[in-house]
C-alpha cells in the first residue's frame, strides 16, 4: 500500500512543494521524495513590484513589506504546476505548510466567509482580494521597530524578563513588536483587523478553507507567547496592543489535524475531499525535522536568504547574551535558533560586486589559504541580527578592495567563524553539521563551515529541508491519529544522506588556521561593536 503526503513551504523568495510517498512492506514501511518543485517569486510575480520576495525600502525606515496576495497566488500556481506535470494529487493524504519565520497577514471580517465559500470556477486571487485589513505584511526581514521593542520590554520588566516569558529578548521582526507598531500606526485599520495570521497559519488556512491557529514553533517567534505553557501571556499581549487576544486562536500543537482540505482545492486540482491539514508552523522548526535535528548532539545549519544555525533541545534554555531564540520543535520539545540576515544577501553582494558566476566564486574559495592572512570583514551589508547590528555598513581590515578572491574569502570565512562564535554558549561540540538551503549545493562553502567548526558537515538530499520536513510532519500526523507510534526519528532517518561523497571533513591545518583566526574575529567585532553604540 503506498501513501503520498505533501508539504509546502512559503518562504521569502520562493514557494516549494515536496511530495513524500510511503510504501508499506508488511510491518516495514519505507518513504522518499517522489516530486518538488518552487516558483521563484522574481521569476513569476514580479507584477507585485517586490525583488527578491520583498517591496523595496523607499523610504529608508528598515521595512520589510510583501504583499500576501502574491503568496496567495504563488499557492495556487504551484497547484497548478503540479497538475500540468502530472502529479495524481488524489492520493495525498495529509499537506504539512511552512511559512518564513514573523511575517504577519492582518485579515479584515470579511476573511471567514471568502475562505469558506472559495468557488472553483474562478481564482484565489480574484476572490481574496477584499479580505486584508493591511494590504501588505511585515516580514522578518524589517528592522524598524526598535522604538516598539522598548517599549514592550520596558512594560514586562526588561530584556532578561522577556526572555524567559517568551523565549527571546524583543527583536524588531519579532511580530508583537510588529504588531504594536501597526496599532499606533494605524489604528483604524488595526481596529477594522479581525484575525492576526502568521504566513505558517495563512497558507493552511486557505487550504482549509478556515482560519487555522498558530502552532507553538512559530508563535514562540512573536514575543507573545509563553515558552513553557505554550499559550499567549496575557501580559504580553496586554503590552502590545489593546485587544489583542480577540484577534489571535488558541495557540494549538502542530502535530494535531486542524481539518481537511477546502472543496476549491479538491474540485479544481482533484485532491481527494478527505486530505487532511495540519497547522503550519516556521520555516525553521520545520527544517528541524526535515533535516532529522530531533535528537541532541547534531547541528543544522541552513544558508537560504537568511543563515540560520540551529539545534534541537529537550527543554528550553536561554542565550546568556540574548542574540538566540528558542523556540518550539514539531516534536513538542525545543530548538535554538540564531538568525544571521546578512546571509546570501552578503555572498551574493560580493559575487554581484565582482561579476562573479557561482563558479568563479567556488573557485576563489578552493586557491584561498584558510585565515586570509589576518584580513577580516564585518559583512554587515544590510542590518544585522546576530550580532545586533542596527545600521548597516561592511567593516575591513586589510583588504583590497580591488581582490575579488580576498574578498570572497573575507564574506564566507567571517560568515562561517561568527556563526561559530555566538553559538559557543549552547556548549555542544557538534561532530556533525547537517547542511541545507540555496548555498549548501556550494561544496567550498561547506568545506570552509567544516573547518571552521571542526566537524563534519553532510549536505541533505533536498535542499528544501523545510518543505520536507512539513511533508513529513503530515505523515506522523496521519500516522499518530491512526494509532501508530512512530517516532520521528525513524521518519526522517532515511532521508539523512550518510554516504561518503556527501560528507565533507574538516582539515586539520586549515582548522588550526580558522581557530586563531576566531579569536582575532572576536576582538575586531567587539570593537566594531562598541563603536557603533
Ligand atoms: P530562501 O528559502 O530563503 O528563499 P534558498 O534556500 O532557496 O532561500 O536559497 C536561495 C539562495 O541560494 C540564492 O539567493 C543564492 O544566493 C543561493 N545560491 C544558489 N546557488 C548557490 C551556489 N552555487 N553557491 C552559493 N549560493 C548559492
Ligand atoms: C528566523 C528568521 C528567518 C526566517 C526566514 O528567526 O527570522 O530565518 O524564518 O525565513
Amino acid at each position: 500500500m503506498t501513501q503520498k503526503f505533501m508539504g509546502i513551504d512559503s518562504s521569502t523568495q520562493s514557494l516549494s512543494v515536496t511530495i513524500i510517498e510511503q510504501i508499506d512492506q508488511g510491518d516495514k514501511c519505507f518513504s522518499k521524495i517522489i516530486y518538488e518543485c518552487s516558483l521563484n517569486f522574481n521569476e513569476h510575480f514580479s507584477h507585485y513590484g517586490i525583488k527578491d520576495g520583498v517591496l523595496p525600502d523607499t523610504a529608508g525606515t528598515g521595512e520589510a513589506l510583501s504583499p500576501p496576495q502574491m503568496w496567495v497566488e504563488a499557492l495556487e500556481a504551484a497547484f497548478h504546476k503540479m497538475k500540468d506535470d502530472g502529479v495524481d494529487l488524489s492520493s495525498v493524504q495529509c499537506i504539512g505548510t511552512a511559512g518564513q519565520q514573523h511575517g504577519s497577514v492582518y485579515l479584515n471580517s470579511t476573511a471567514s466567509e471568502a475562505l469558506g465559500g472559495l468557488s472553483p470556477t474562478a481564482s484565489l486571487v480574484e476572490q481574496l482580494k477584499g479580505i486584508y485589513a493591511r494590504a501588505n505584511s511585515p516580514i522578518w526581514m524589517d528592522s524598524s521597530t526598535s522604538v516598539e521593542c522598548a517599549e514592550i520590554t520596558e512594560a514586562l520588566g526588561g530584556p532578561k524578563a522577556v526572555c524567559a516569558l517568551t523565549g527571546s529578548e524583543c527583536f524588531e521582526r519579532f511580530t508583537g513588536p510588529q504588531i504594536r507598531k501597526f496599532y499606533k500606526n494605524d489604528v483604524s485599520a488595526y481596529t477594522k483587523t479581525f484575525d492576526i495570521c502568521l504566513v505558517s497559519s495563512f497558507i493552511p488556512s486557505i487550504l482549509s478553507g478556515k482560519i487555522l491557529p498558530i502552532d507553538s514553533g512559530d508563535g514562540a517567534g512573536m514575543n507573545l507567547m509563553d515558552i513553557t505553557k505554550k499559550e499567549w501571556s496575557y501580559d504580553a499581549l496586554e503590552a502590545t496592543a489593546p485587544g489583542l487576544s480577540s484577534k489571535l486562536l488558541p495557540i494549538t500543537a502542530s502535530h494535531s489535524i486542524a481539518g481537511t482540505v477546502s472543496p476549491f482545492f479538491s474540485k479544481k486540482f482533484g485532491l481527494h475531499p478527505d486530505c487532511k491539514i495540519i497547522p503550519g508552523t516556521g520555516d525553521n522548526p520545520s527544517s528541524l525535522v526535515g533535516l532529522g535535528l530531533v535528537k541532541t548532539g547534531v547541528l543544522g545549519i541552513s544558508l537560504g536568504t537568511s543563515d540560520t544555525l540551529f539545534a534541537f533541545l529537550p527543554q528550553p534554555v536561554v542565550d546568556p547574551t540574548g542574540q538566540s531564540h528558542v523556540y518550539g520543535s514539531p516534536t513538542g520539545h525545543y530548538m535554538a535558533l540564531l538568525c544571521f540576515k546578512n546571509g546570501s544577501l552578503a555572498r551574493e553582494a560580493v559575487k554581484n560586486q565582482f561579476a562573479l558566476s557561482w563558479d568563479n566564486f567556488s573557485s576563489c574559495l578552493s586557491k584561498a589559504v584558510p585565515g586570509n592572512k589576518s584580513c577580516i570583514m564585518l559583512p554587515f551589508f544590510d542590518t544585522e541580527i546576530v550580532p545586533r547590528v542596527l545600521k548597516a555598513g561592511v567593516k575591513k581590515y586589510g583588504i583590497d578592495d580591488s581582490d575579488a578572491a580576498q574578498n570572497v574569502q573575507a564574506v564566507i570565512e567571517a560568515q562561517m567563524t561568527s556563526m561559530a562564535m555566538h553559538s559557543e554558549w549552547m556548549g555542544l561540540t557538534p561532530k556533525q553539521i547537517y547542511v541545507t538551503g540555496g548555498a549548501s549545493a556550494n561544496k567550498q562553502i561547506l568545506q570552509v563551515m567544516a573547518n571552521v567548526f571542526n566537524a563534519e558537515v553532510l549536505s541533505q538530499e533536498t535542499t528544501n529541508a523545510s518543505g520536507l520536513g512539513s511533508a513529513v510532519r503530515a505523515q506522523h500526523a496521519v500516522l499518530k491519529a491512526a494509532g501508530q507510534d512512530v517516532s520521528f526519528d525513524e521518519l526522517v532517518s532515511g532521508y539523512i544522506n550518510t554516504s561518503e561523497e556527501n560528507i565533507t571533513r574538516p582539515q586539520a591545518e586549515a582548522v588550526a588556521a580558522l581557530k586563531a583566526f576566531r579569536e582575532i574575529y572576536r576582538v575586531k567585532e567587539r570593537e566594531y561593536l562598541a563603536g557603533i553604540q
